[in-house]
């Protein structure tokens, strides 16, 4: 096999060295073009590829290389946030393929971050056209390592839907075009709201109830009338005077507080924390709260919210607390505080709800 030039009227051949030899190409790949249907527009297609070398130019079956190109993605396109194409590039032909070009002209919905590994590969974007170029040559029967194109997800299209191809070329015609182009459908989902469960005796993260002796993940007392009850409150097991605990929540006090409670009769504070993204918007809080003897005070961030009359330990319905005032809420950490009045032997707390709001951050 030999590796010799054909010239620019040939399909895809390289530099001419040898007069004789570059016109014997020239001579068979007219020849070509004659059993395709003539001369004519496919003669200029044959010269954009005319500076690579190229193997067997004598032989018909030309032209000798056969690229392909497979795009696809790696996880969730979230609106706001980052996404991550895989385009991965072959050589499934016998012959080596010089000057391989990735193109990928990314959808208006997306923009451009970066690609890599580089090297091999040298990536660019000029507006909307991603260009990467390979360093050297791709030998015959070789694929690469995928092309990693992280972009960035500018917004949620009405229809989520969106395509997105990639092609590959090389110096001179490729045996089989249909390979050549891979295109990926990416739905871009919403982001997530945010939801914090702040029901007591239950694992805020994973919602799952604790054991009774437990302490409660994240309701602590922090106002006690005495300061040894100060600290985490603990899941308790219920004292029959008290309504069966909230669905989806366990009673809470002071360590022994079902059985003797310390008796010490007083206002008992509860805190429980929970964190907003920034940017974060529609936040709302919705509790349903009891305690032993009953609830005195609610507040968010120093925000005191009203407190209905009600919430004793054995009311069948407990109060319920809704603020979706944003001034009451904060980036970062936010606390609700709930006091509770004993008026002697047991205290606890009971709570149901959750704080929910659309996370802003992912969302623009
Ligand atoms: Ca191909
Ligand atoms: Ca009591």
């Amino acid at each position: 096999m030999s590796i010799y030039p054909c010239d620019a009227d040939g399909s895809g051949c390289g530099e001419g060295s040898d007069d004789s030899e570059g016109r014997e190409g020239r001579e068979s790949s007219e020849g070509i073009k004659g059993d395709e249907g003539g001369e004519g527009s496919e003669g200029s297609e044959g010269s954009e590829g005319s500076e690579g070398p190229c193997t067997d130019c004598e032989i018909p079956e030309k032209p000798c290389v056969d690229l392909s190109i497979q795009k696809r993605h790696e996880g969730a396109f979230v609106a706001g946030g980052m996404g991550v194409f895989e385009i991965g590039v072959s050589n499934n032909s016998s012959a080596t393929a010089y000057g391989v070009t990735v193109t990928d002209v990314l959808d208006p919905m997306f923009t451009f971050v970066s690609a890599s590994p580089s090297p091999p590969w040298s990536c660019a974007a000029v507006g909307q056209t991603v260009t990467c170029t390979l360093a050297g040559t791709l030998p015959p029967f070789t694929s690469l390592a995928p092309i990693q194109l992280q972009v960035q997800v500018n917004d949620r299209p009405a229809t989520p839907k969106v395509e997105n191809c990639a092609s590959v070329r090389s110096k001179g015609d490729d045996v089989s075009p249909k390979d050549n182009t891979s295109c990926d459908v990416v739905e871009i989902d919403l982001c997530p709201p945010i939801e914090v469960d702040l029901s007591t005796g239950v694992d805020t993260a994973s919602g799952v109830p604790g054991s009774v002796g437990d302490q409660d993940d994240s309701w602590t007392i922090v106002a006690a009338p005495d300061s040894g009850l100060i600290g985490s409150s603990t899941i308790l097991s219920p004292h029959p005077n008290w309504s069966p605990a909230l669905p989806g929540s366990q009673w809470v006090g002071p360590a022994d507080g079902a059985t003797d409670g310390d008796g010490i009769a007083g206002f008992y504070t509860y805190e429980s924390c929970f964190n907003l993204a920034q940017g974060f918007t529609a936040p709302t809080l919705d509790l349903s709260v009891r305690g032993d003897n009953r609830i005195t005070a609610i507040t968010l961030n120093g925000c005191a919210l009203p407190v209905p009359s009600g919430g004793e330990y054995d009311s069948v319905t407990p109060i319920q607390v809704q603020e979706n005032s944003p001034s009451c809420f904060q980036p970062g950490t936010n606390c609700v505080d709930i006091t509770v009045w004993n008026d002697e032997g047991p205290t606890s707390l009971n709570v149901a709800g959750s704080v929910t709001a659309e996370d802003g951050q992912c969302c623009r």
